[in-house]
């Protein structure tokens, strides 16, 4: 079975969100109902990503702001190109764990590079590509921090200070707002989901609202849940 035409939805949010546990949880369900998708993760994704992923969350490593902007752009355009554009073009569902939002929340205000330059990075890395949807989860930031600690271990950009971090939040929480999606069109629509209570109450609002929002994604997911 196939989706209509390949869709691009990405998760986004600051550092213990659960991006990546819901990420697990929604290609577990696909896979069960034997829907097709690919799932990528930024920065990496090809060989090439891999590389500059291990470069960018080395902790201790001195990058510039702009290097490192440039460098998630560099592991982007590797990703569309290698993965993400074949695999929409197979018809299929890709789910990505971060995109453009994280670039404007860390790169432009966390670090405060010019956001036209920025954005027009972008556009040549993606070739214009833009999300289907954009899942934000949202969840209150002692309750992050706490997940992050249990966790263990701070990568380069887990590391930086407060204050940059408090940045991010911040960059975040504004995003949700129409009328900063209404100004931001290269970032796609965005749905903020609440990402407290267990793992199954976060993945249950997740599909929630991607069916709303895109109600051809999932041909089975009422059969399924009936
Ligand atoms: N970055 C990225 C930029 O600066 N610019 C860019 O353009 C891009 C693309 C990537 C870093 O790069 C930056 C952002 C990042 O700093 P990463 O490790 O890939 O680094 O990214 P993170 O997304 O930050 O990974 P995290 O693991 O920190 O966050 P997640 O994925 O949101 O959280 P997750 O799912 O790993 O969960 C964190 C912990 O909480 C638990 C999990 O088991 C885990 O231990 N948890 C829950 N506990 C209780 N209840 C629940 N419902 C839970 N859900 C998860």
């Amino acid at each position: 079975m196939t989706v209509a035409r390949g869709r691009l939805v990405v998760f986004e949010g600051p550092e213990g969100a659960g991006k990546t546990t819901q990420l697990r949880h929604l290609c577990d369900w696909l896979f069960a109902r034997q829907l097709p998708f690919t799932g990528v993760r930024e920065p990496g994704g090809t060989a090439l990503g891999n590389e500059i992923r291990r470069m960018l969350l080395e902790p201790g490593r001195v990058i510039n702001a702009r290097a490192e902007a440039l460098l998630f752009m560099a592991s982007r355009a590797q990703l569309i190109a290698e993965v993400v554009k074949p695999a929409l073009e197979r018809g299929e569902l890709v789910l990505a764990d971060r995109f453009f939002l994280s670039t404007y929340a860390y790169q432009v205000v966390g670090r405060g590079l010019p956001f036209d330059d920025v954005r027009a990075a972008n556009r040549l890395a993606t070739a214009g590509l833009v999300p289907d949807l954009t899942i934000l989860l949202t969840l209150p930031a002692a309750v992050r921090d706490a997940r992050v600690v249990a966790r263990g271990g701070a990568d380069r950009i887990e590391s930086a200070g407060h204050w940059f971090h408090e940045l991010v939040e911040r960059a975040f929480k504004d995003c949700a707002a129409p009328a900063w999606q209404a100004a931001h069109p290269e970032c796609g629509p965005i749905a903020a989901v609440n990402a407290s209570g267990t793992e199954q109450e976060v993945l249950e609002r997740v599909l929630t609202v991607m069916t709303g929002a895109i109600p051809d994604l999932f041909p089975v997911r009422n059969a399924a849940h009936a």
